[in-house]
């Protein structure tokens, strides 16, 4: 494998656990980016908080490290000014679909042209291994001793029904499958979620690599069916299929909007000075 993908590694020092699915995902995430010929420059790495929300300390790129739960609204900023960035959101479960949810749900009715890479260990790992949005009822976790009483939140069937386009779910450890989900996604003109199943062998002691190795299988077809899709993502916990579950196109916010990006607007200065001194 061509290694010139290197030229988005920086020198910080990784702290994630040995074994952690993350690493898989940040070497795809490099080696994906470099494929499709982005730079650098053109990069831009968002994230919220939590071990996947590191991700952007990782990436010689441009990045933004926002608050808990809060990566996409500037993600939605940075691509108003300036939508020549190409823009990777990479966050956990809990980042995105727990302190996240509201904007994970309204992020989808405008369809921002961004790549949002959800790195689902089904706990909190940052913080220990608390229960997520995403555990399983009756996994038992560090705060739920006695096996999680509440039942979990399917983030594609929620994503469907809200009216995503481009819906995907990859498998940390299956990199080139990973990897060319994440190329289709950049290629989508849109909004497009990957929830990507990622190994915790600090925390979560189940949804092991092996667990995973027996429980899911490829779904290599293109569908633009809406019902199969939802079906297809029902699947959380036996015959979990991994591949680009739902594509179609729809309006991007982009397209939407009539006026041109901050980046390309003329700034009258003198009206700005004006204003301001009327306060004074
Ligand atoms: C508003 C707010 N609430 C809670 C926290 C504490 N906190 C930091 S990371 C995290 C959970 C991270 O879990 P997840 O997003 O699933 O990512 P992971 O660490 O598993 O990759 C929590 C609860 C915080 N920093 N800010
Ligand atoms: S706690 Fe889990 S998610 Fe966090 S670095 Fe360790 S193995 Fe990875």
């Amino acid at each position: 494998m061509n290694d010139t993908f290197k030229i988005f590694n920086t020198n910080n020092k990784i702290s994630w656990c040995p074994g952690c699915g993350d690493f898989s995902i940040l070497l795809t995430l490099k080696q994906a980016i470099f494929e499709l010929g982005l730079k650098p420059h053109n990069t831009m790495i968002v994230s919220g908080i939590g071990q996947a929300a590191k991700t952007p300390q990782y990436v010689n790129a441009n990045s933004f490290n926002s608050l808990h739960g809060r990566a996409l609204p500037p993600a939605l900023g940075i691509h108003m000014a300036n939508p020549d960035l190409n823009i990777f959101v990479t966050s956990g479960d809990g980042d995105t679909y727990g302190e996240g949810g509201n904007h994970f749900i309204h992020n989808i009715r405008r369809n921002p042209n961004i790549v949002h890479l959800v790195y689902n260990n089904r706990v909190y790992g940052l913080t220990k291994g608390q229960t997520s949005p995403t555990t399983d009822i009756g996994s038992i976790t560090t705060n739920a001793v006695e096996g999680n009483k509440t039942p979990p939140l399917n983030p594609l069937t929620l994503a469907l029904t809200m009216g995503a386009g481009f819906v995907a779910r990859g498998y940390a450890h299956h990199r080139e499958e990973l990897k060319e989900i994440i190329k289709a996604a950049y290629n989508y003109r849109g909004y497009a979620i990957v929830d990507i199943l990622q190994p915790c062998p600090s925390f979560n002691k189940k949804n092991t690599p092996k667990w995973y190795e027996q429980n899911t299988y490829f779904f290599d077809e293109k569908n633009s069916d809406f019902n199969k899709a939802y079906n297809l993502a029902s699947h959380v916990n036996e015959d979990i299929p991994l591949g680009i579950l739902y594509e179609v196109q729809k309006d991007s916010y982009l397209d939407r909007l009539q006026k041109k990006p901050l980046q390309k607007r003329i700034f009258y200065g003198k009206d700005a000075e004006k204003f301001i001194s009327g306060f004074e």
